[in-house]
């Protein structure tokens, strides 16, 4: 049995890498296509007076089509499969319109988005994956090689010419069962890439404009240590599913990054995608002990309020942890607590700024610690009370973190989405996936071009101030008079133009802030960057 797999703007999926890397280990042959790079664009248009709109998923040509539909003409397989987030839904209904229009060969979606809305993707397809896909889609490609008709497999939903058999869900794998599996794989074999009508196959650059893969010259590692996560944010597929944390041994974890760096010595830094790296302390303790030991390279891992053990941060520090993202969402504790269903309040919020800022005093050879602090923006039930104790919040924070707002984004049947139809703040269009137009939240910067009206006015004023309370030289008394007196309210460009010149100030003044950037420079070789036309991200 033959078997595609493609991922659907990302050309380095973990997931789909990891379902390539199970079936040909259970002797599946099996075709990875990355369709389409991931892409950032900052969000341009007003949609309503409370979402913003991006539609940067949806730029499937007729050329793209046609040439994925040759690629999986040349493997001529049993069984298509399609890994799909919900803001991907139009693309991969227009994908797999294509495909049936040429092949017989079944389709099966996994994934976010049918994992989350099955009943919403089963219509459009002949199998849906819910939840975990390892054995699932290997139980059905070896079904449909024996001529069955693969309707009681658990975990996948089946659309017999519009019957639909739900089968149930089966346990999730247990850790023990991790450290069986065979690491998601970066090599070259059976791999392409699709963007602008064109095979890429010198061109595999992803997330921050560079691949993740152990082909010699790129020099990132991507993996995930444990999955699922003991949280359960309104906003987040965790909350919806029994998606409880499992983690890998460390030996496993150092297995594979040993062999990692071995297939590519020229290895500069890992990503660990982890939802909450610092979970479970002894396993932290034993890792980072093996970790420096071992791989002894800069890595980047997500941290979390409630997780922040001074011993785990310190030894992951010094370990070769460089650079870390935190979710605070929203700096008012009612915000986060009734409509997040975040419990940390504003203090421990503070406490863990400042611990994980303390780590820049643990030496470290790269020198620099960056500390990226994730808030949601433009969410209509933030008013001006709640923005006021979150920039107050804010001002307390030691300085030199990066500030990242994110849209509000609506992800079908998750929990914020059906509390916000019900009150009837947005409408079932506002949800990811059901206009060509898909939601998505990307990073939001400050947009000259909108037209500002009362609410979304009031978020860019704070969005610009929050912004200005990252710098140093930027004091607080001034930005707490801005806020007072409503300073450039009605000049948000001129306060743009103030941030935006507190930046250039701040690189001249403390250029020992900015040794990151030189770093950066080295993970990823300015040769690499020179050669494929990329800087810091592919734009
Ligand atoms: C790591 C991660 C990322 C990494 C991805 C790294 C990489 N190169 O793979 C980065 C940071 C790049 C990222 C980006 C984004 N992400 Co993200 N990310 C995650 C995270 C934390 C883990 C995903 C993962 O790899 N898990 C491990 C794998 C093994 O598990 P899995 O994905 O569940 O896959 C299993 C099954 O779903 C199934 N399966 C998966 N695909 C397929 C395909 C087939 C054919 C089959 C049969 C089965 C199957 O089998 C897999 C193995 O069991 C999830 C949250 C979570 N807890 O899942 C969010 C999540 C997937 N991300 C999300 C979002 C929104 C995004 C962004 C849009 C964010 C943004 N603002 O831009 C972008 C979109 C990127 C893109 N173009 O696709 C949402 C998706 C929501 C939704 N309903 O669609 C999630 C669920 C978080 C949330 N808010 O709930 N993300
Ligand atoms: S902490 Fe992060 S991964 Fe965990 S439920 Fe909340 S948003 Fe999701």
């Amino acid at each position: 049995m033959k078997v595609v797999l493609i991922a659907l703007f990302q050309y380095d999926s973990y997931a789909i890498r990891l379902l390539f890397s199970y079936l040909r280990a259970s002797g599946v042959d099996v075709t990875y296509i990355g369709f389409k790079r991931m892409k950032h664009k900052v969000t341009k248009t007003l949609k309503n007076e409370f979402l913003e709109m991006n539609d940067f998923h949806n730029d499937v040509s007729d050329e793209d089509i046609a040439l994925l539909l040759d690629e999986i003409g040349k493997v001529d397989p049993g069984l298509i499969g399609i890994g799909l987030q919900s803001n991907h839904l139009p693309a991969a209904r227009k994908i797999t319109q294509a495909i049936r229009s040429r092949f017989t060969a079944p389709v099966v979606w996994g994934g976010a988005h049918p994992t989350v809305d099955p009943e919403g993707c089963i219509p459009h397809t002949d199998y849906v994956c819910v939840g975990e896909g390892l054995d699932p889609i290997l139980e059905l490609a070896q079904a449909l090689s024996r001529g069955e008709a693969a309707t009681s497999i658990k975990n996948i939903w089946a659309n017999c010419g519009g019957t639909v058999v739900r089968n149930a869900t089966r346990p999730l794998l247990r850790d023990v069962e991790l450290d069986r599996l065979p690491f998601a794989s970066y090599d070259g074999e059976n791999k392409v890439y699709i963007e602008d009508g064109e095979l890429q196959a010198e061109r595999n650059f992803d997330y921050f404009g560079y691949g993740f893969t152990d082909d010699p010259g790129k020099s990132v590692h991507q993996t995930m240590t444990a999955f699922g996560c003991p949280m359960e944010c309104t906003f987040c597929l965790n909350a919806l599913t029994d998606n409880h944390l499992r983690r890998r041994s460390v030996s496993n974890v150092i297995a594979e990054l040993l062999e990692a760096k071995r297939r590519n010595p020229g290895l500069r830094m890992v990503f660990f995608w982890d939802n909450i790296f610092q979970v479970n302390k002894a396993w932290c303790l034993e890792f980072a002990k093996e970790y420096k030991e071992k791989i002894d390279l800069p890595f980047f891992a997500y941290t979390h309020p409630f997780y922040v053990d001074e011993e785990v941060l310190a030894a992951l520090r010094r370990a070769g942890w460089i650079f870390t993202v935190m979710g605070i969402q929203s700096g008012s504790r009612h915000i986060r607590k009734e409509i997040y269903g975040r419990n940390e309040t504003n203090e421990q919020v503070l406490k863990a700024v400042r611990r994980l800022a303390a780590l820049r005093k643990i030496k470290n050879p790269t020198g620099f610690f960056r500390i990226y602090l994730d808030y949601v923006k433009d969410n209509p039930l933030e008013m001006e009370p709640e923005l006021h104790e979150g920039l107050d919040l804010m001002l307390q924070f030691p300085k030199n973190f990066i500030y990242q707002a994110f849209n509000l984004s609506f992800f079908p049947n998750y929990v914020i989405t059906k509390v916000y139809l019900e009150r009837g703040l947005i409408t079932a269009d506002d949800v990811a996936g059901r206009n060509t137009a898909s939601g998505s939240n990307w990073i939001t910067t400050f947009d000259k071009r909108k037209e500002y009206k009362g609410f979304l006015r009031l978020h860019e004023f704070y969005y610009l101030l929050g912004s200005l309370a990252q710098f140093r030289i930027f004091p607080n008394s001034i930005i707490r008079q801005i806020e007072k007196k409503r300073l450039f309210y009605n000049r948000l460009r001129l306060l743009n133009w103030i941030c935006k010149t507190v930046r250039v100030i701040d690189l001249y003044t403390a250029p020992l802030n900015y040794v990151w950037l030189i770093a950066l420079l080295f993970i990823v070789s300015p040769r690499m960057k020179l050669k494929h036309g990329t800087w810091l991200r592919h734009k």
